[in-house]
């Protein structure tokens, strides 16, 4: 068994599959902690946790004037200055068993909790690049930067993805290669003991356990970046869907959803207010500036309080403009509708962009079941 050397997980972990493991915590837990905790942030494993020997083991930058450059752990922590950013990670298929329930798509069913938000802590890739010959005249070629995961699948496969050479080069790009998550050692499940972070990127280019760097004027041949992770028409099924004709997904769209109350919970008339909580991020560094609530289905809305911090404590500092890597918590408390027996809620966010979410699932549904960020809405009961 390939996964018998898997580590061990939180028992509070909501369970999508087990080999590989995928799984996601319990919205109410998410939106406790600012910084989600390692191990409660959400896990998606392609394939085993690989096994990795930190005396052997070696990171390979290769495709640049300087030749191959080869480091290992210890000289990536040594030789170039650490960096530390916050930054929120969601995949692609957060929320797709909510375009399940509209029509059936292929993957696993992630609930609303396929994000969560760490401190991750390395060498800027930027740095690595330059040390490896980047300069000008390598962007006159090369146009993408691929890694490789050591995660190998039965054939010898192993996980793979790009980003445009842009994004790995820029320094407002804050692109790391983190050996640190939260303030100690990447967990095995997060990538010990390299990951690629790349904020404002779908989670899929955030390779684990990375092994190898390519600077390339090709995207990474793999099959997560040619032939999976991209957007269809709601009109393309698996007999007309042609992966070649859509880009990869990098950025990801504004997203928000309710962690608190849960769909079908039941409150008192008595209580007059109800509080709703939950998380709001949008991709490419665009900051989250608003969040609407109704707890009336839509008729009337209200503004909620945005937070970048735990309560009691100093929120974290606000990023300079396009480098809002990391989400917002946000809280709003409402009159109970009159007379009603069962409530509406939905929330949706506004980026900085005004980039708005959809409010409906059927006009971005897609086979795939990715990018599902639609006005997230919750029922409630009344009980008098
Ligand atoms: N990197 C490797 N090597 N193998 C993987 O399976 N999964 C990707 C990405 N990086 C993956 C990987 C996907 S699809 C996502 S959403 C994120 O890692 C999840 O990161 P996490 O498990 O730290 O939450
Ligand atoms: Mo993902």
């Amino acid at each position: 068994d390939p996964y018998s050397s898997d580590p061990e997980r939180h028992p509070a972990l909501v369970i999508n599959s087990l080999k590989p493991f995928n799984a996601e915590p319990p919205p109410e837990i998410l939106s406790d902690s600012y910084i989600t905790p390692s191990a409660l942030f959400f896990k998606r494993n392609h394939l085993p946790v690989p096994q990795v020997d930190l005396a052997s083991y070696r990171l390979h930058v290769e495709g640049l004037p300087g030749g191959k450059l080869t480091l290992s752990l210890e000289e990536l922590k040594t030789r170039f200055p650490k960096h530390t950013i916050t930054a929120t990670l969601q995949c692609a298929g957060n929320r797709r068993s909510e375009m399940n329930k509209v029509k059936q798509v292929k993957g696993l069913n992630w609930g609303i909790a396929a994000i969560s938000n760490a401190k991750w802590s390395g060498a800027r890739l930027r740095d690595v690049l330059q040390a490896a010959g980047y300069g000008p005249d390598v962007a006159q070629s090369a146009r993408h930067v691929q890694f490789e995961g050591l995660d190998k699948d039965v054939t010898g496969t192993t996980y793979g993805a790009s980003i445009p050479l842009n994004k790995a080069v820029s320094e407002e790009g804050d692109v790391l290669l983190a050996y640190e998550m939260n303030g100690e050692d990447i967990p095995p499940d997060h990538g010990f003991p390299v990951r690629v972070v790349v904020p404002g990127v779908v989670g899929a280019r955030n390779v684990k356990w990375l092994g190898k760097i390519i600077v390339s004027a090709e995207e990474s041949s793999s099959h997560w970046q040619q032939n999976d992770y991209k957007g269809f028409s709601p009109g393309t099924d698996w007999d007309t869907v042609d992966f070649k004709s859509a880009p990869a997904i990098q950025e990801l769209p504004i997203q928000s959803a309710i962690t608190s109350p849960a769909d079908g919970a039941m409150i008192d008339r008595s209580e007059e207010t109800i509080t709703v909580k939950g998380y709001a991020w949008s991709g490419g560094g665009r900051e989250v500036v608003r969040v609407d609530v109704s707890v009336d289905g839509g008729k009337t809305w209200n503004v909620a309080r945005l937070s970048s911090g735990d309560k009691g404590q100093t929120p974290e500092p606000s990023p300079p403009p396009g480098r809002a890597w990391a989400w917002k918590l946000w809280e709003v408390s409402a009159p109970l509708p009159a007379e009603a027996q069962e409530m509406e809620i939905i929330c949706k966010a506004v980026d900085n962009s005004y980039n708005i979410q959809p409010d409906t699932i059927p006009p971005i549904w897609n086979l795939r079941g990715v990018l599902s960020n639609a006005w997230h809405r919750v029922k409630v009961k009344v009980r008098e």
